[in-house]
């Protein structure tokens, strides 16, 4: 196995509008990130990866772009975004920027020609077909509800858009966007940044023809997903990409890929192939999705979590390379998820860390997962700001689901359980903001901050430094090799990690109660961490985590 600084490295994802907002309008901004850079440094971190901060008309808070070239006035300007490029190098950190280019903002300046005429030099920058029968195209469904097509009345067309109607995707199979595209990035990277996390990278290749799906029972739309996901050129689109661009410099890439099995992340990612560093896969992701979706209820059942990440660990273990996530701002809050947002709020968030930092690959922390924020329960939908949130409440809605219902679903899995601001402190408004927050900040934060947990040596802020240090002072934290541990244990994931002489075990009570397990292994190893102070006993304590070195 190659080795490489970006595998060595721990990942802090930043989702600008809810970071830390620096002048009272109540919108996280770029000044107020600076301001918490030394933060970040204390941490460990190696690596920011910035959510979007390109000009937008946030119809999806910057994942829908007007300019790529520009900064988001609500968030500063260009000299903001160098000084803060500069400080993090200052201190040490890189800073990788998210691509997102499946799609654009519908007002984007292509975009505006584009549907301006037929004739436009940027009308084949889209997708755009004539109606079938007065209906549209064909029958595939947007990410966020609906149609994935949008009538145009001034050129009498529809437009294709994967997610939102003012997200329409660009057409990858013109060249001229693909040399735009790889123009731009260019241009990021001479200004000095660290890499890419690209935003739904494996949906740029449409199947020729876009042929109509199947329809589920009690749905409108077919899904569509099996004509755009690792669609016929995404391989050759991605190494023209890293010919042209990635390759000529020392950075990282990271592809965020629904859709992908281990298969399939093996020609994304291994070394040979030059196409990414690592992609973000979405199976695990899934465990709790019911038959009808993530918003469809379903109690994650250890075995699969076992089964899956295990599958991810042993299938690259050879090419390819993992990136390790449990939140980021599409996911609800993995301690209120997976874990006990109440009575064993330190012990689960601790053990969920442990669980996953100890694996081997990349691990993602994402902005308050360090010290335990967790999921929201706002009284009224008008409280949400998600599209995707109030889409799904609409439909919901229409389709005749009890709000009762419907608002269950979304306190479980609203994608705005992350993106209520972070809890910096008790101050008001968790000293996100002196102003209007954008997005009510969750009422947990007198007792959930980072500044509470910065000066309790026993937090979970705590124990994710030591975890990250663990990374930098144990190679085989990074390099070696995975075996799951009792398969068939109900409650506890314990697996072991392999390099040359050194043995790391790794033991975690996937549950709020006690279990018991055949200690003998480790024996004689030198427990490296644990979430609990006390002694070590035979039995593992609820949420138990902890990690053995055997030498
Ligand atoms: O997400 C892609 C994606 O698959 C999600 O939209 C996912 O379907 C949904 O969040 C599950 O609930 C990326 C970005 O991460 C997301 O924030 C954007 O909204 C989306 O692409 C469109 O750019
Ligand atoms: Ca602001």
């Amino acid at each position: 196995m190659q080795k490489a600084w970006w595998k060595e490295s721990v990942v802090y994802q930043v989702y600008p509008r809810s970071f830390m907002d620096s002048n009272g309008d109540g919108i996280g901004d770029l000044q107020g990130m600076i301001s918490k850079l030394d933060y970040l440094k204390e941490l460990g971190i190696d690596v920011i990866w910035l959510s979007p901060v390109y000009r937008s008309p946030n119809d999806d808070n910057g994942y829908d772009i007007s300019d790529y070239q520009d900064i988001m006035d609500e968030f500063g300007t260009m000299k903001d975004w160098e000084q803060l490029l500069k400080e993090v190098h200052n201190r040490g950190m890189k800073l990788i920027m998210d691509l997102v280019v499946n799609h654009s903002s519908d007002e984007h300046k292509w975009f505006v020609e584009a549907r301006s005429s037929k004739a436009n030099k940027y009308r084949d920058y889209y997708i755009w077909r004539s109606g079938k029968d007065g209906k549209e195209p064909n029958n595939w469904g947007s990410n966020f509800g609906g149609s994935a097509w949008e009538y145009d009345e001034q050129t009498d067309d529809y437009f294709l858009h994967l997610f939102s109607k003012k997200q329409p995707d660009l057409n990858w199979e013109n060249p001229v966007v693909r040399k735009e595209i790889y123009q731009m990035m260019t241009w990021w990277l001479e200004k000095g940044i660290d890499g890419f996390r690209m935003d739904v990278i494996n949906f740029i290749s449409k199947v020729e023809g876009l042929p109509d799906d199947e329809v589920k029972p009690g749905k409108k739309y077919a899904s569509g997903s099996k004509y755009y996901r690792n669609g016929p050129k995404i391989h050759d689109y991605l190494q023209e990409m890293n010919k042209e661009v990635l390759s000529q410099y020392d950075i990282m890439t990271v592809g965020e890929m629904p859709g992908v099995t281990p298969e399939l992340a093996k020609l994304y990612t291994d070394d040979d192939r030059h196409e990414l560093n690592m992609i973000f896969q979405f199976e695990h992701m899934g465990l709790d999705n019911g038959a009808n979706g993530k918003w469809d209820l379903k109690e994650l059942h250890l075995k699969d979590l076992k089964a899956n990440l295990s599958k991810w660990q042993t299938e690259l273990e050879h090419s390819g390379w993992n990136s390790l996530y449990f939140n980021n701002h599409d996911q609800p809050r993995s301690v209120s998820r997976f874990g006990d947002d109440k009575q064993y709020h330190r012990e689960s968030a601790t053990m969920l860390a442990t669980l996953l930092h100890m694996m081997k690959g990349t691990p993602y922390i994402y902005q308050g997962e360090e010290f335990g924020m967790t999921n929201v329960s706002f009284a009224s939908i008008d409280d949400y700001r998600d599209i995707e949130t109030l889409n799904f409440y609409a439909e919901a809605k229409e389709q005749g689901q009890s709000e009762e219902q419907i608002m269950a679903s979304i306190y479980e899995k609203s994608r705005d359980n992350a993106r209520t601001p972070v809890q910096w402190d008790d101050s008001d408004n968790a000293g996100f903001t002196s102003g209007e927050p954008w997005i009510q900040v969750n009422p947990n934060y007198k007792k959930v901050n980072a500044k509470q947990a910065m000066e309790d040596p026993g937090s979970i802020f705590h124990f994710y430094r030591k975890l990250i240090q663990l990374r930098k002072q144990y190679e085989v934290v990074v390099y070696g090799s995975y075996h799951l541990l009792l398969e068939d244990h109900p409650e506890v994931f314990a697996y072991k990690r392999t390099l040359g002489h050194q043995e790391l075990y790794v033991i975690c009570n996937f549950y709020g109660k006690p279990a018991t397990i055949d200690l003998d292994k480790v024996s004689g190893g030198q427990l490296l961490i644990s979430n609990y102070k006390e002694t070590e006993t035979k039995e593992l304590r609820p949420y138990e985590a902890r990690v053995y070195l055997v030498e």
